[in-house]
């Protein structure tokens, strides 16, 4: 890592009063969670997490579906959010008006302490009728046998679906309005662990480089944004974000 580089995106993070942070999968990846685009393990190897995230797969093979879920759920029962979310928690304890936009279901932003999350994917920990009905159902609140999947306690009759917004489904207007006008606010956008490659979440960055807004992009590999950003930092958030925000303790 350049240490002038880094030195200067430090001294952006730290002149901030309202930084964005938009995240993908690769935040969490040094928490234990595979990225999208990484391969697949064991019984899932030969599945695309895009064709299985689809409402179409679900209505086709609700219990493969729902198992993919279950598999994803379980692997997250035994990670925890990793220095890259605590060093963005303490970044929103710095600078109160941060605001984490976070493509990610996993909860870990909210676990590690951030409390400014949208939340653009949903979240996999939740459950919500297949049907219309409202309200959400805690993985942990789920039957511990019966049909697979479980049927909607309220309805009685449609099965509950993860609370994710799958491949083909419009995220909601609310929390995509308010990503956008965080955006427009912001004062710099940090990029980190994500690859650009979902609409319409990846246009965010694609906002903030058009409105002219100081980027910086933390990520191992280049990206379409690399070379359109003013810092790109090539490494793990778990390494460079704790160097950037220095003074981040984990929640015990
Ligand atoms: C929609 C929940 C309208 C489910 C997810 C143009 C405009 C609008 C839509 C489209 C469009 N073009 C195509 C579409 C359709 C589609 C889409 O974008 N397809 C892509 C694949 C081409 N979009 C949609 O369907 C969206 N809906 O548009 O509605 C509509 C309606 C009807 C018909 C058409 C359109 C809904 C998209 C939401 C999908 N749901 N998640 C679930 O999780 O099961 S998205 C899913 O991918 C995850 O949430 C994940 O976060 C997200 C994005 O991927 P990344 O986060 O970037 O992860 P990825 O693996 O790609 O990259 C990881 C990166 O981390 C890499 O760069 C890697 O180098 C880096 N990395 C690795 N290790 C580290 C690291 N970085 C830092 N540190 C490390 N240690």
């Amino acid at each position: 890592m350049n240490a002038e580089i880094l030195a200067r995106a430090a001294e952006l993070v730290a002149a901030s009063q309202r930084p964005v942070v938009f995240t993908g999968a690769g935040v969490s990846k040094e928490s234990g969670i595979p990225t999208f685009r990484d391969a697949m393990d064991g019984l899932w190897a030969r599945y695309n997490p895009e064709d299985l995230a689809t409402p179409r797969a679900f209505e086709a093979h609700p219990e493969l579906v729902w198992n993919f879920y279950e598999h994803r759920r379980e692997t997250l029962k035994n990670c925890q959010p990793n220095p890259a979310h605590y060093a963005l928690a303490e970044l929103e304890r710095r600078a109160p008006a941060c605001v984490v936009i976070t493509q990610n279901v996993d909860g870990f932003h909210q676990m590690a302490g951030s409390r400014n999350v949208i939340p653009l994917h949903g979240n996999i920990r939740e459950n919500r009728c297949f049907y219309l009905c409202p309200g959400v159902v805690p993985s942990t609140d789920l039957p511990k046998d019966g049909p697979i999947p479980p049927i909607c306690p309220q309805c009685g009759e449609k099965s509950l679906r993860p609370n994710v917004i799958w491949f083909g489904e419009y995220l909601d207007d609310a929390l995509m309005a308010a990503a956008s006008e965080a955006i427009s606010q912001c004062d710099l956008l940090l990029i980190v662990g994500t690859s650009g490659a979902v609409q319409p979440a990846a246009s965010l960055a694609h906002q903030a480089i058009r409105m002219g807004k100081a980027v910086i992009e933390i990520n191992p590999e280049p990206t379409p944004y690399s070379d359109q950003v003013d810092l790109f930092l090539a490494g793990t958030a778990g390494e460079i974000l704790p160097r950037l925000i220095p003074g981040s303790t984990a929640i015990s």
